[in-house]
């Protein structure tokens, strides 16, 4: 096949594209590759979404979620909510490599990488994200990410009384007022600046796949949180008898469809990439029309397209046969 092999990730991450493209053009393996490519948007920062100084939490941390996937044996290796460790997706390919599960969370997943090789306790704070956090917290203050619930007067965020017949007064307004459009958690939790992690695909010469996701998240999230990115079929999925998918955007409600799992599954049906893709963004569409999320397609053979809602999405892809990475628009 003249396309391959193929990278294809999430937005403008050329950089990422080419150190994946690198590995396995020289014979390396997807595995590999994957790693490399969300390496290095881990160090780069990528748009402040990616790798340690993003998305502070409502107490100003910042956590992150990975995965990795296996298109030949469907392993998976994942990490959410990892503290102090840098390098996630390594994190993720140590679970997958070295033990039984699929995810690990927290302290423990943060634990469990250190004892493996990987630096830590690290700072994952910067000055950026400790501003981005103290801005919030001296201006703006509200709770992106809570429903049903009265905000603690004495303070900008948690704790708050949980109140079930009353609704949240940003709800409220939202929601009911003024007939304005109904505003989901989406359009409150995510924002265009939360917009960019790495869902990164690998296909090498031999038809071998390999998918995988790094992000720090969503931007004051509630301390705990975890994303679509460490999980299977939501962030991304890779199975080499079919193709795989990549996903970006608002993971609290993407999660919910597995986005990236029903692509994969249509175009085992039949359908193209194209379809594929548009079929499972509207699928999510039906149920939340102001979401704000993204995904990319990809065959075995190497055929892409892509679908989004609620921003102008772009995806980058370096194949054999290209001199250099193309972006591609949707
Ligand atoms: C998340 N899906 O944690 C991630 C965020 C993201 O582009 O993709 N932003 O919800």
């Amino acid at each position: 096949n003249k396309k391959l092999p193929i990278v294809i990730s999430t937005w403008p991450f050329v950089e990422a594209v080419k150190a994946a493209w690198n590995i396995v053009d020289g014979g390396g393996s997807p595995l590999d590759a994957v790693v490399a490519g969300c390496s290095a948007c881990e160090r780069l920062r990528c748009d402040g979404s990616v790798g340690y100084g993003g998305s502070p939490d409502e107490n100003g941390e910042t956590t992150l979620d990975a995965m990795i996937m296996d298109g030949t044996t469907m392993d998976v290796g994942a990490v959410g909510a990892l503290r102090y460790v840098k390098d996630a997706i390594r994190a993720a390919r140590l679970v997958m490599d070295h033990t039984e599960h699929t995810l690990l969370v927290g302290d423990q997943a943060s634990k469990f990488a250190i004892s493996m090789g990987l630096a830590g306790p690290a700072n994952l704070s910067t000055d950026e994200s400790m501003n981005i956090w103290s801005t919030w917290r001296a201006t703006e203050c509200q709770p992106n990410f809570w429903r049903n619930v009265v905000p603690d007067q004495g303070s900008c965020c948690g704790p708050y009384e949980i109140h079930s017949q009353q609704v949240h007064p940003f709800r409220a307004l939202h929601e009911y007022g003024n007939g304005r459009p109904v505003r989901t958690s989406s359009e409150k939790g995510f924002g265009l600046k939360n917009h960019d992690t790495i869902s990164i695909v690998v296909i090498n010469k031999l038809g071998k796949i390999a998918a995988g996701t790094s992000t720090n998240g969503a931007t004051h999230k509630i301390p705990g949180r975890v994303g679509d990115g460490p999980i299977a079929g939501a962030s991304s999925y890779a199975d080499d008898d079919v193709g795989a998918c990549g996903a970006t955007g608002d993971g609290d409600i993407m999660m919910r469809f597995l986005p990236c799992y029903q692509v994969v599954e249509s175009m085992r049906q039949g359908l193209s990439p194209k379809d594929a893709a548009g079929n499972a963004i509207d699928r999510i569409k039906r149920k939340y029309p102001l979401f704000v999320g993204a995904i990319f397609a990809v065959n075995r053979h190497g055929d892409h397209s892509g679908a989004c809602n609620g921003w102008t999405f772009q995806y980058t892809v370096r194949g054999s046969g290209m001199d250099e990475p193309q972006i591609f628009t949707i």
